[in-house]
């Protein structure tokens, strides 16, 4: 039969295996290109995988919000209140030993669309307005380079430290995040030492489980979650090449926090004491509504798991825990996990092999229009079920969380709300490191920048700020 009219027929068989043979209806409507566009198309889907994932995750799992859940018992938190700063300190010192010893990677999710910042770049390239100028990726760089050099100094020879640092991107935004890189020298760090990896995409599909077109030859496709990390892991091989070099930990966290404490040597020293496999750090949740997961157990006595903010019971999210007058689910996730490599290694295989996936219903562009459809995607957290030890580690929002997640209009967790929250803290360590500062704006609107350089969590500024004024807006250098 002429390949113009009929469609191979093998693929057409491998198709109506998996209910999908809709996607060649408009064969003989299109042309000898567009035809083997589609047969590449279709040719890397791995059908098998894939109905395996939409059977799993649009039947098997019950997709009301989640009601039977019970608080995190407070056993299994660190709390600011119950520690100490001797604490503090020999975490530090046994989380930079480690460092310095080659133990920690740190891993970047990348790979999400800046859809709700009305940005077309990759998130990691924005500027939040900091009188440096600098962006979110250079901000994570040299916190980086930071704590090599403290890592470093910490040794007995001074012998040199370098972090692999291992960055997941998407389809959306790789090209675009490894030109910034090279455009940017790699800020300063070893170009070997930074490993893009790309995670996997999975077709957009109808809540009957059919894919999607998003034209008469091409399948809507989209990144498979910030939880598709592990499988891009193991297919990248960067988990084999975490263990060659030596890597025990992985310091997991997203792009769009301008506070997050990369490669946290007190993490780091907290989940090494605590001997966890998975651990995150924590803030008070700030009010109900709050875009942010919540740490709970599914049922009594149940596994710990992260219970997304899109996937919560309104009511349980507003419930009050009557003896401290908290939220009842009060433990927020802000996407700052470490996971031992041992067990990076074993739930990869337990993930895939359940396949279970979130289901997120959005507006997908189709041949028919905007239709409404699904996105199948794992979340980061979505491991924290399979493993046997967990530990929680508050940390203060005003210290460690700024989200940069909407455009300026919004008030929440925008780039001038982030630019804040770091010149507010960055003034903080001025001031108690014994410096003065001026202003012509309201103190709260403005405020010191610190270099990552020269300070990571507001040591060694002693003999740049005592008893000297800095008029803000500025930036304190690296020297
Ligand atoms: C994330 C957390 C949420 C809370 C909030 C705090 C998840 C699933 N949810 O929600 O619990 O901590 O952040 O700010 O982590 N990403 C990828 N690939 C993807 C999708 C996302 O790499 O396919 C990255 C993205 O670039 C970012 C991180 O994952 O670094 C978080 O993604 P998001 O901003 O889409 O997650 P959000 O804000 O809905």
């Amino acid at each position: 039969m002429d390949e113009d009219i009929a469609p191979p027929q093998d693929l057409l068989e491998r198709l109506k295996d998996y209910g999908q043979e809709h996607c060649l209806d408009f064969w003989k409507d299109i042309s000898k290109e567009e035809k083997d566009l589609l047969l590449d198309n279709l040719k890397n889907l791995d059908l098998p995988r894939i109905d395996r994932i939409i059977k799993q995750s649009l039947y098997a799992q019950d997709l009301r919000p989640v009601s039977n859940l019970e608080p995190v018992p407070e056993a299994s938190i660190s709390t600011m209140e119950n520690r100490s700063s001797e604490q503090r300190e020999k975490w530090w010192n046994s989380g930079l030993k480690a460092i310095a010893d080659g133990k920690l990677a740190v891993l970047l999710l990348a790979g999400g669309q800046g859809t709700r910042l009305g940005s077309s770049d990759p998130k990691g390239c924005f500027n939040i307005g900091l009188p440096s100028g600098k962006s979110l990726f250079q901000l994570q760089a040299e916190r980086i380079l930071r704590i090599q050099t403290l890592a470093s100094l910490s040794t007995a020879n001074g012998r040199k430290v370098r972090i692999p640092w291992y960055i997941m991107t998407s389809p959306f935004t790789s090209e675009a995040t490894q030109k910034f890189f090279d455009k940017q020298k790699f800020f300063g760090l070893d170009q070997e030492q930074v490993i893009f990896f790309e995670q996997g995409t999975l077709p957009c599909v109808s809540k009957q489980g059919k894919f999607i077109l998003e034209t008469p030859f091409q399948v809507s496709r989209a990144p498979d979650g910030n939880g598709g990390v592990y499988a891009a892991l193991k297919m990248s091989k960067c988990l084999d090449d975490m263990g060659t070099k030596g890597v025990k930990y992985v310091d997991c966290f997203s792009v769009d926090n301008a506070l997050v404490r990369v490669a946290d040597p007190v993490f780091l020293g907290y989940v090494m004491e605590k001997s966890v496999s998975c651990a995150a750090k924590v803030v008070r949740k700030a009010y109900p509504q709050e875009k942010v997961g919540v740490f709970a157990r599914r049922g009594k006595g149940g596994p710990l798991a992260v219970i997304e903010y899109s996937e919560l019971d309104s009511a349980l999210a507003h419930s009050i825990n009557q003896e401290t007058g908290r939220l009842r689910f009060n433990w927020s996730n802000v996407c700052l996990h470490m996971f031992s490599l041992e067990f990076l290694n074993e739930v990869t295989e337990d993930l895939e092999r359940d396949s279970i996936h979130h289901v997120a219903e959005k507006k997908i562009t189709s041949i028919e229009g905007t239709v409404d459809g699904i996105k199948l995607e794992q979340f980061i957290f979505d491991v924290f079920p399979y493993s046997s030890s967990i530990a929680l580690f508050e940390v203060l929002r005003e210290e460690e969380f700024a989200p940069v997640k909407n455009a300026g209009g919004s008030t929440t967790d925008t780039p001038d709300t982030a630019r804040l929250l770091l010149l507010n803290l960055h003034t903080r360590w001025v001031v108690a490191a014994g410096g003065f500062v001026t202003h012509s704006i309201p103190l709260h609107l403005t405020g010191i920048e610190v270099s990552p350089l020269r300070s990571y969590g507001g040591e060694n500024l002693d003999d740049v700020c005592r008893n000297r004024t800095f008029h803000a807006p500025c930036e304190i250098r690296a020297s």
